[in-house]
């Protein structure tokens, strides 16, 4: 029998989980109760943890792949466990950490690879005293609150996803950036995704979406922000003001996330993450498309009209 609670922390999203330590193994009474949580609520926080890099993998393995972190450049992971990806303002060798302002627009993780994470796990190792929260958007809510016309537009629709898009990525050192643009080139994904075990519907953008495919540069700006505006309504997203110890797991499938840089940054932050290797390849790589002469006139009257 579990001895796990689980308590709602908000309505889009969002609830505690006690009753259980997670340095020790799953019992499969446990791991089904979590999981279940999981999908009911999209994102768990287990408060008050102390894990080891081991541990944190250990328990991460529970509920699927690590994902092989191919697409992150190799000074950003744990120099003993490269299925820990560091996330830290700290400096690494006299420089700022390839990782001291990840994740500071709206996003889905590794949406610039084929394969989006399924989730992730996230390890609160240091903190500042205030601020440095982390918010995260019910994409089925957003999704199941279009209207039937919107959605029916999405069907089929695939739109370019766009590493460079990162916010902050030009402050990060120049080796970094590189190896973020070597490995990752812009990546297709369908805009409507379905669930794998939930069966649920929701749209699949963010802030690091370029445009879609087939339409012009103006209407892909609009839709685009029409499309992130509507996902990240206040009603829509759940807050968490991190402690010391907390892991933090999210269901990657059905949500977005920001990491907000609204603390100090003189005081170290640092996690650590493990993320689940996506369980469909659903990208395609993006080529420019060639552009028929009839096409380029459109384009050109579009763009002064
Ligand atoms: O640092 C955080 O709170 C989250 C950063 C992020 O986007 C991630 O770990 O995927
Ligand atoms: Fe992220």
């Amino acid at each position: 029998m579990s001895q796990i609670k689980i308590a709602p922390l908000g309505f889009a999203a969002g609830a505690e989980v006690t009753g259980v330590d997670l340095s020790k193994p799953l019992s499969s009474a446990d791991q089904s109760v979590i999981n279940q949580a999981w999908l009911k609520h999209l994102v768990l926080v287990f408060p008050g943890q102390d894990l080891s890099p081991e541990q944190q993998i250990a328990f991460s393995r529970h509920f699927g792949l690590l994902d092989p972190q191919e697409s992150q450049a190799p000074t950003t992971l744990h120099p003993d466990h490269r299925e820990i990806l560091v996330l830290s303002n700290k400096m690494v060798n006299g420089k700022k950490s390839g990782t001291h302002n990840s994740g500071r627009n709206w996003h889905t993780d590794l949406t610039y690879t084929p394969r989006p994470a399924k989730g992730a796990i996230l390890h609160c190792k240091e903190k500042p005293p205030v601020g440095g929260d982390t918010m995260w958007a019910n994409l089925y809510l957003a999704y199941e609150t279009l209207s039937p016309r919107i959605q029916q537009l999405l069907e089929g629709l695939e739109a370019i996803h766009d590493v460079t898009l990162i916010r902050g990525l030009e402050q990060r050192s120049p080796d970094v950036i590189a190896e973020m643009k070597r490995r990752n080139p812009p990546m297709i994904h369908p805009v409507i995704r379905i669930h794998p075990e939930t069966k649920r519907k929701s749209y699949l953008v963010g802030q690091r979406v370029r445009g879609f495919v087939g339409m012009g540069d103006d209407e892909s700006r609009h839709l685009l922000d029409m499309l992130n505006e509507h996902a990240t309504a206040p009603e829509f997203v759940f807050r968490h003001r991190w402690q010391l110890g907390d892991v933090v797991m999210w269901d990657n499938r059905c949500t977005s996330h920001v990491a907000l840089g609204d603390f100090d940054q003189t005081q170290p932050r640092v996690m650590f993450r493990c993320s689940l290797e996506g369980e469909q390849e659903t990208g395609r790589l993006f080529e420019r498309p060639q552009t028929d002469d009839r096409a380029a006139m459109v384009q050109a009257v579009a763009a002064v009209s």
